[in-house]
């Protein structure tokens, strides 16, 4: 008998040691999906591991699960992945390995989104372009040399997966993949090859046996069991639900703002927004998984964004471009998550009912078996706050506003009532490089035909011949003076981005297009030499496209051009790939030490000048950015790697750059003398760069006596695990939170009664208890965080009875 027991002991053993016992069955039903048996109600946040570095993933992972996130989601980035046919790399930012186990160890759940096809604000959509030289394919169609590539692609990564256990069906944290993405914008267009692909899709994918379900986003047709789901603003108004009644309503992108291109304002949603979306789509669709598109963008570093999409992406996410919580908006959300999570039992077992509390506003009611009951008051009139009674008890909605109610009696959280602090940036300037000693110079060659090798007789398609391999691509002709006179016309067209247009090796002209319309054309006068006339074109992409059906033709650069009248277009034209600069890899240590670099102004400026300067790192832990606030268009690297392309000159209708600060990860610098060089393709000024840090120092608050209490009081439940409990009684409080090793240094302001104002400014009102200001420094100076209860006995007595009343604090931390 014993021997048994010792034996069974070694058995159970041998299990958890090869991960089988620990497995973790991942299915779904009408309401969820269920893992481990257990119906599941997930919040997810899409973070991508190459926009941001290594060292940044376990923080960032650290502060999306404090906000109150399950599930980190990511796309798959083929082209980052496979550059060459065949040749593989999983590096540094491409250890998507590495990323999946960080995300294992913070005990979260990861959702991989495969495609291969990913858009994503991605060059080419994250598809390699060397697919584009292969015969006859046509991409993201029932096309036999596509499907080959990208079947091999997902075995690729799903084997990789599976190899380290990292399904959730081998004890691993993936719960979801995704094939394809968003392949219903495109279907039509491939007419009677989209539907066999997306069952072959379909299939293909369910057939690498992973254990857990796989997804198509904005795909109603998704074939059993592949679940379809929403992606969008407002998917609780949109999503027409899944296509089967046994597959739960999944929102795989939640857009918590939207992607800029250069020439656009940033997209500013505003965490009540969010917050409403959210809880109408769990409220009305019986949503279960709600992911925010993105949790943290970062940054398209190199020349990974797609067309003319800045370099910074996604900024104004819960987590900003550089990693810091952005307030009220991670703050907001984590208060939504955990309000719904106080509602979980009856929202994923109960029964839903829906009645009307008026013209405008409904009340989801969601009833257990055992008596639970969770409701959600919903007023979707935009302009009005209401009063309404839901079972003979009343309560305030202020306008296009939900209240939870875990208990279908107690307001925890209503959607358009932020309890949270604000906080903004503050930006402190640590380097200058205003001395012209701390500069040197090296002007591009501007090539004139008999510099290059490349010929053709008619105009070569930019992507197909750059090949990727970068942004410019020079077209090269020489044409004696047409009729000896001197003035005379250069017309030129093109699809697109920037082009630059010299003659006789001056500068002409430039156009460039946007992301609305690629396309440009430049009309100059110019004048001519007798004898022969040397013109070169430069046309620069900014970015693959990643949109849209058929990509395999899309087309950028040169279309048609003529002097004087005279059509030169199919004509022998030469081309150079590339800048001279970058074959010549300038930008690294070892490229630069073989230029012959000049002083800084040492001759004309000139369009086309690589500048290069060496700096120390900035004391501290705060990000780092680059102010290139006076420079033109180009692109820079420190130590030889890009952090991306920057376009000041292209300003917005507003009047300002889309994007001045540039970002610079810690794990790119070291402690003394980093190598910054930059190309600049206009007239730049660098001596007006700076080198700042990066802190979200300054923290608000503003909550009114009407406001409810934070959500949850937060207590220990075993080792690892905090749980919210309902927080009772102690009414609404401004609570103040400092970032990590710092504390409140000084009260900017401070004013209990009807101060005037927002975080962003603050003047006091009619109605002010002169002990504001010290009752807030002694329960907040020299602390980490502080709260205070909005209430007139906090402030010793009442300075204007029988009037609504709030506290607005601004605070600084050091
Ligand atoms: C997973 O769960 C489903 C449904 O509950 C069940 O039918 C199946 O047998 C389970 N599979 C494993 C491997 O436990
Ligand atoms: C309430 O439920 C009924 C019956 O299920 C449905 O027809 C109606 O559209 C729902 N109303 C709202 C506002 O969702
Ligand atoms: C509401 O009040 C009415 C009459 O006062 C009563 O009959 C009814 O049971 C109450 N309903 C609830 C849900 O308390
Ligand atoms: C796009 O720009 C080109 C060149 O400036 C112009 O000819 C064309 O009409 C524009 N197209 C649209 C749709 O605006
Ligand atoms: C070129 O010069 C002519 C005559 O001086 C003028 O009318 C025309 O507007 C000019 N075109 C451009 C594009 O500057
Ligand atoms: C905070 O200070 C500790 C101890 O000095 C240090 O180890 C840690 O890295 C600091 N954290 C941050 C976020 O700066
Ligand atoms: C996604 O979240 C935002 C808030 O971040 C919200 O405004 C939006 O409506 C949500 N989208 C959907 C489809 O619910």
């Amino acid at each position: 008998m014993k021997i048994l027991w010792t034996l069974l002991y070694w058995f159970l053993l041998f299990l958890n040691a090869f991960g089988l016992a620990c497995g973790r069955n991942v299915t779904y039903d009408g309401r969820s999906l269920i893992i481990n048996g257990q119906h599941k109600m997930l919040f997810s946040g899409s973070i991508h591991y190459p926009r941001s570095t290594p060292e940044m993933w376990p923080s960032l992972i650290a502060k999306a699960k404090e906000g109150g996130l399950d599930v980190i989601q990511t796309y798959v980035f083929w082209n980052l992945h496979e550059p060459q046919l065949g040749q593989y790399d999983f590096s540094g930012r491409r250890d998507l390995v590495k990323f999946i186990k960080e995300i294992h160890a913070r005990g979260l759940y990861a959702c991989l989104r495969i495609g291969p096809f990913i858009e994503s604000e991605w060059s080419y959509g994250g598809l390699p372009l060397w697919l584009h030289d292969i015969p006859g394919i046509v991409y993201r169609s029932d096309n036999e040399p596509f499907k080959l590539h990208m079947e091999r692609f997902t075995k690729k990564i799903v084997d990789m997966m599976k190899s380290e256990k990292l399904y959730a069906s081998q004890g691993g944290p993936i719960i979801l993949s995704q094939i394809e993405n968003e392949y219903k914008n495109v279907e039509a267009d491939f007419h009677e090859k989209g539907p066999p692909y997306v069952r072959w899709a379909a299939k293909m994918a369910v057939g690498l046996q992973t254990g857990v379900p796989w997804i198509m986003c904005k795909q109603d047709d998704a074939p059993d069991p592949v679940i379809n789901t929403c992606n969008g603003m407002r998917c609780g108004q949109t999503f027409a639900g899944p296509n089967s009644p046994n597959k739960p309503s999944l929102w795989t992108e939640n857009w918590t703002s939207f992607y800029q291109t250069y020439g656009e304002e940033p997209y500013l949603r505003s965490a009540e927004d969010i917050a409403f979306h959210v809880a109408l789509f769990i409220a009305k669709k019986g949503g279960s998984y709600v992911n925010y598109y993105m949790y943290h963008g970062g940054t398209n570093f190199g020349r990974t964004a797609s067309e003319y999409v800045i370099t910074s992406y996604y900024d104004e996410a819960p987590l900003d471009e550089y990693g810091l919580i952005r307030q009220p908006k991670w703050g907001h959300l984590k208060e939504l998550h955990a309000a719904i999570k106080l509602c979980s039992k009856p929202l994923l077992s109960g029964r839903l009912t829906n009645l009307s509390l008026g013209g405008k506003q409904e009340a989801y009611i969601f009833k257990g078996n055992s008596g639970e009951c969770a409701a959600f008051l919903v007023n979707l009139d935009n302009k009005r706050d209401v009063k309404v009674l839901f079972q003979n008890v009343s309560y305030e909605l202020p306008r296009k506003s939900i209240s939870i109610l875990p208990d279908c009696k107690t307001p925890v959280f209503n959607t358009a009532k932020i309890s949270t602090q604000y906080n903004t940036r503050s930006v402190t300037s640590r380097r200058t490089f205003d001395s012209i000693e701390k500069w040197e110079e090296h002007k591009e060659v501007i090539p004139s035909i008999h510099k290059t090798s490349l010929r053709a007789n008619s105009f070569l398609e930019q992507m197909s011949t750059t090949k990727g391999t970068s942004d410019y691509l020079w077209y090269t002709f020489r044409f004696p003076n047409p009729d000896q006179t001197a003035q005379s016309v250069l017309n030129v067209h093109s699809n697109g981005h920037v082009l630059q247009a010299f003659i006789n090796g001056d500068f002409v002209g430039s156009a460039h297009g946007s992301h609305q319309n690629k396309s440009l054309s430049l009309e100059k006068n110019v004048t001519l030499r007798t004898g022969p006339n040397y013109i070169s074109l430069l046309s620069a992409m900014v970015g693959l496209p990643d949109a849209g059906a058929h990509l395999e033709r899309r087309a950028a650069g040169l279309t048609r051009v003529r002097v004087h009248g005279k059509d030169f277009t199919n004509q022998r034209w030469g081309y150079q790939v590339g800048l001279l600069g970058e074959r010549r890899q300038i930008y690294t240590d070892h490229g630069s030490s073989k230029i012959q670099w000049s002083r800084y102004g040492s001759s004309r400026h000139q369009r086309l000048t690589w500048y290069k300067t060496i700096f120390d790192e900035p004391p501290g832990n705060d990000p780092v950015a680059l102010n290139l606030g006076s420079m033109g268009k180009g692109e820079a690297w420190v130590n030889g790697q890009s952090i991306g392309r920057y376009w000041v000159s292209f300003l917005t209708s507003q009047g300002s750059p889309s994007q001045t600060r540039y970002n610079v990860p810690r794990s790119f610098l070291k402690p003394r003398e980093n190598l910054l060089v930059l190309l600049e393709e206009e007239i730049g000024y660098p001596l007006g760069i700076s080198l700042d840090t990066i802190s979200r120092t300054k923290v608000c608050g503003l909550v009114s006596e009407s406001h409810l209490p934070p959500v949850c009081s937060w207590t220990r439940h075993d080792q690892s695990e905090e749980i919210c409990q309902i927080n009772s009684g102690r009414g609404p409080q401004v609570q103040l939170q400092c970032p990590p090793n710092t504390t409140v240094s000084k009260i900017s302001f401070a004013s209990f009664g009807t101060p005037f104002g927002d975080c962003e400014s603050q003047i006091l009102g009619t109605c002010h208890s002169s002990n504001s200001r010290a009752t807030v420094e002694k329960e907040c100076l020299g602390k980490s965080k502080c709260s205070i209860i909005v209430a007139s006995h906090t402030f010793g007595d009442d300075p204007c009875p029988g009037i609504p009343k709030s506290l607005l604090v601004d605070a600084q931390c050091k």
